[in-house]
């Protein structure tokens, strides 16, 4: 019986029961990022307008402290999921270290990594932002949560998804039982579920990486780019090159198409091991395309399967449809 329709709340309800050792925590937990992800919705759909576009430290007509997207939707974050009483530590893109919860709150048993608005830059052009995150449980026992339990591998996540600031605003969310996609129904501030249950094709048409990096790559790279880029019927060559430049809105484009989205270590302009991170944007994408049937690697190995070493270190990303990425594994065997 299909569930199109109900809610995100009651979807997490009926996931509960799978979650194993899950309380009304996790539930909890997800319901206040559900909330998160609408109040920052509103404020992103507001950005045409001169008070929020773009500035800080400046005023608006109330003389209140203007901040940019970016900054209202980490405090946000920060904010929300701190008072839920169910994290003991988390961490943001925007925040160099761990970001203790506050005092004034109980810790929980879980942890939260995620990049607020990823993709800013592209704010002032109205192109699609997102929000990201991961959600692991603590492996420490004291009372804050440290590093240690930040620093776990992407297979260790019990939840991952991203909210995606778009034509619509949509919510697509794993706890490891398939990957699911709700749009925000504005007129009455509910995520409805739309996307129940999405599988990635398991060969794409579509290729997404910044050919303007093109000669900084090792040949290997421009070997695979070059031949999707060769017309052969028999293997539906040459894809389609699409690229927004923001992360969430290509990755999810290619997760419901089919496709594979690169961005590769690129040796001479000072981004040696890529431009994503590992923690807060490309573990918690690697579980929801594995959990819709594809593959992420960092051209050598499942990212799913990288030991951490730091925060916010950066990985070469090849995430899609499985026979697409394996196929850029191949390539870059060499
Ligand atoms: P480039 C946006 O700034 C971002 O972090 C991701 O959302 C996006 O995929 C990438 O950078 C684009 O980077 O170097 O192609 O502009």
């Amino acid at each position: 019986m299909s569930n199109l329709g109900i809610t995100v709340t009651e979807h997490i309800m009926l996931q509960q029961k799978y979650i194993p050792k899950a309380t009304g925590a996790f539930t909890r937990l997800l319901r206040e990022l559900v909330l998160s992800g609408k109040l920052i919705s509103r404020e992103v759909n507001k950005a045409g307008l001169v008070d929020i576009l773009g500035f800080t430290g400046e005023t608006n007509v109330q003389g209140e402290e203007v901040q940019k997207l970016d900054d209202y939707a980490n405090d946000t974050m920060i904010k929300r999921m701190s008072r839920t009483g169910q994290l003991c530590v988390m961490a943001s893109e925007e925040v160099d270290g761990p970001i203790p919860v506050s005092e004034k709150y109980p810790r929980g048993a879980y942890v939260m990594i995620f990049d607020p608005l990823d993709g800013s830059s592209n704010i002032d052009a109205n192109v699609s932002i997102g929000t990201i995150f991961s959600i692991h449980r603590r492996v420490t026992t004291g009372d804050h949560g440290t590093i240690d339990d930040i620093l776990q591998p992407g297979a260790k996540q019990v939840a991952a998804g991203y909210v995606l600031y778009s034509s619509s605003t949509m919510l697509v969310y794993t706890t490891g039982q398939g990957v699911h996609g709700f749009t925000l129904d504005p007129t009455v501030g509910e995520f409805l579920l739309s996307h129940e249950n999405i599988r990635i094709p398991e060969k794409g048409g579509i290729y997404s990486v910044n050919e303007g990096n093109y000669h900084y790559w090792d040949d290997r790279v421009k070997s695979y780019v070059d031949y999707l880029k060769t017309p052969d019927k028999n293997t539906k060559r040459p894809y389609s090159s699409r690229y927004i430049g923001s992360l969430v809105a290509d990755f999810h484009r290619n997760l419901l198409s089919g496709g594979i989205f690169m961005y590769p270590a690129d040796l001479k302009s000072g981004k040696p091991k890529g431009k994503l991170r590992l923690m807060c944007e490309c573990a918690p994408l690697a579980f929801v395309c594995e959990q819709a049937g594809g593959y992420a690697s960092d051209g050598k190995r499942n990212i799913l399967d990288i030991e951490p070493t730091s925060l916010h270190q950066r990985v070469p990303l090849y995430i899609g449809s499985r026979s697409d990425v394996l196929m850029a594994e191949k390539f870059l065997e060499g």
